[in-house]
């Protein structure tokens, strides 16, 4: 099978949304229709400045050209249990094709969650460039939140607190696709959901990231500094089925190297979520899905286990 993009050109695209637009409610009701219709779209103007996005990827870059050797000394070590660490992805095979990529996983939040070891020191900027980033992205998905939640009808705090409150982990994960002329035999990320509450997730200029929406894969096109915001299993549970979890993939490009910085805000493994209580009330409004200890939900979904 080859993958190839949607060349549809009535197809719609994903929303892109004004954050600096005065009118906060026009800008959470489009937020919210967006999470409902489209489980992805883009935000611009959303505050982080174009200056720390674009030193989140050179040191990003930096460290992925760097010499296997030296990638190593943050390597997943073989007998984790845990995600943390760089990892190459070339061998395995998915579907009788392979992925074709090299990541990087370390948590930015909270404080007490993070592992230096898995963050490189060459360069010597990546830590301070990605504490810097953190303080944003998590305000960011926090105000994100904030509307989703009142866009349920519940209190500013609901999702984050039925994602854990404080607990609420936020994983920083770098992708590396090299270029690959024949994207009929290498995936680069396969057709998924994620299965966290909120991913926000910047990239280099080259296309590769496709939603699924109305049988169609549409580009996510490129924006200058625009944060891709993709809504996970978590708060499709969480909202009883309100808002869908965006599924998507990533195709490789034939010439370049693409690369992308997902943060996934997640709870952590222990927390029990499922649809909020406060939307279960009177005969109408049944849990659609079951609560799960997040861990479970993971295991369950990685192996393919039923889930309801
Ligand atoms: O590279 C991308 O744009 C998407 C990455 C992704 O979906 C993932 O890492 O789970």
């Amino acid at each position: 099978m080859d993958i190839e993009r949607n060349q549809d050109i009535s197809s719609p695209e994903i929303p892109v949304i004004d954050l600096s637009n005065t009118n906060e409610e026009l800008v959470a009701r489009a937020v919210v229709k967006a999470s409902e219709e489209w489980g992805i779209f883009q935000v611009v103007n959303h505050g982080i400045p174009t200056e720390l996005i674009k030193r989140l990827q050179e040191v990003g870059t930096h460290f992925f050209e760097l010499p296997e050797t030296e990638k190593e000394a943050v390597a997943r070590p073989k007998d984790s249990m845990d995600i943390e660490g760089y990892r190459t992805m070339y061998q395995k095979d998915i579907g009788g094709r392979d992925p074709w990529v090299d990541h990087l996983f370390h948590r930015i939040w909270p404080p007490s969650k993070v592992s230096y070891r898995f963050w490189p020191k060459n360069p010597q900027e990546y830590i301070e460039v990605n504490e810097e980033y953190t303080s944003h992205i998590k305000k960011l998905s926090e105000k994100i939140m904030e509307w989703l939640s009142e866009g349920l009808g519940l209190q500013r705090e609901a999702l984050k607190e039925g994602l854990g409150g404080e607990t609420v982990e936020y994983l920083m994960k770098i992708n590396y696709y090299p270029p690959c002329p024949d994207s009929g035999l290498v995936v680069g990320a396969p057709a998924h959901t994620d299965y966290n509450g909120i991913t926000l997730l910047v990239a280099n200029e080259l296309l590769g990231l496709q939603a699924f929406k109305d049988n169609h894969w549409i580009d996510a096109k490129y924006t200058t500094s625009a944060i891709i915001v993709i809504i996970g299993d978590q708060f499709l549970r969480m909202s009883n089925g309100k808002y869908k979890s965006g599924e998507h993939r990533a195709i490789m490009d034939k010439q370049k190297t693409r690369m992308s910085w997902p943060v996934f805000v997640e709870s952590n493994l222990d927390h029990v979520f499922g649809p909020l209580p406060e939307l279960i009330t009177g005969d109408d409004n049944v849990p659609k899905f079951k609560s799960y200890a997040y861990k479970d939900y993971k295991f369950r979904k990685l192996k393919e286990l039923l889930l309801d």
